[in-house]
């Protein structure tokens, strides 16, 4: 295969993986290449900071580069132009532009600023949930109500990911960003994450919930988010499946320890954590021994037996 060919191709793969990264929560065709706006204020907040500054990326570039070709063209050299030495160390032009662009940086600092101020407030939480990153998968504790478990790869993508394993993995649904059990967390409440590593550093990353926090082993890094409550035109609030990957490259299985957050309403996930800390609570008891047959008395299975063959 030709070099030409081979860029072509790996540029065509490029294209089409980055069509296939996890999709935000409405985000569809061209708006998936961009940070989704996410489900929670401040995602979106984050989404605004982003934009904003793109564009005021986009504007400096559209002045910078324009002049610069413009005078590339008109003074050159081929039309007798000569450079102009006054230039060179003028206090007025160095002032201006040591003046703009501190206003410019000024300007995008103070609401970034602001918003990372509020990233940070992990005060008047509802719910707490452990997050242990650990080689590969991540575990979930939810630390006021006894529910623990682990969420790992699932079984369709890990079948499918196998050196060989004749699956196609676009027939799989969400390959490689699927597990088998998600976080399960309400929405109209304060989710504070208290973020930790078992082994190496791993990173807790959700687009959707403008997360990316690292999972270091001795640390406890903590994040919080509020997804969209209940409000007067949607009653349930925002509800759905958000997906995300670990973010730290964390040794040979990295790719394949994805994170999938379920989100219910409250009343949805009140029942949810009250089942499943009575299921681990009964799987967790001490199985009472059987009771010690009487003498003579034929054992309880055999009696069944009779009874359902007579
Ligand atoms: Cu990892």
């Amino acid at each position: 295969m030709t070099i030409r060919k081979t860029l072509v191709r790996f540029a065509l793969t490029a294209a089409a993986a980055a069509l296939a990264l996890p999709a935000g929560a409405e985000e569809s065709g061209w708006a998936q290449l961009n940070l989704p706006k996410g489900v929670t204020d401040i995602s979106r907040k984050i989404y605004g900071l982003h934009m904003e500054i793109f564009w005021v990326c986009v504007a400096i570039g559209v002045v910078v580069f324009g002049v610069m070709i413009w005078s590339l063209i008109a003074f050159r050299k081929s039309k007798g132009a000569i450079a102009d030495t006054t230039m060179v160390h003028n206090t007025q032009v160095e002032v201006v532009w040591t003046i703009v662009p501190v206003i410019i940086l000024i300007a995008m600092a103070v609401p970034a600023a602001r918003t990372l101020i509020e990233i940070e407030d992990t005060t008047k939480t509802g719910l707490t949930i452990k997050v242990t990153g650990f080689q590969w998968g991540w575990e979930y504790e939810y630390l006021d109500d006894g529910v623990m478990y682990f969420s790992h790869l699932d079984r369709a993508s890990d079948a499918a990911r196998e050196l060989g394993s004749g699956i196609d993995p676009t027939t799989v649904p969400h390959y490689l960003l699927n597990v088998d059990r998600p976080l399960v967390v309400p929405n109209g409440v304060k989710v504070r994450l208290l973020i930790t590593g078992a082994d190496v550093i791993h990173s807790w990353w959700v687009k959707d919930l403008g997360i990316k926090k690292d999972a270091i082993p001795g640390f406890v890094n903590e994040a919080w988010f509020k997804v969209d409550g209940p409000t007067k035109d949607n009653p349930d609030g925002w509800t759905g499946m958000l997906r995300g990957n670990c973010a730290e490259l964390c040794g040979r299985d990295h790719g394949f320890m994805p994170i999938v957050v379920d989100v219910r309403s409250r009343a949805d996930f009140d029942a949810w954590l009250k089942s499943t800390a009575a299921e681990q609570k009964q799987a967790a008891a001490p199985t009472a021994p059987p009771p010690a047959a009487a003498p003579g008395t034929p054992p309880a299975t055999a009696a069944t037996n009779t009874a359902a063959s007579g």
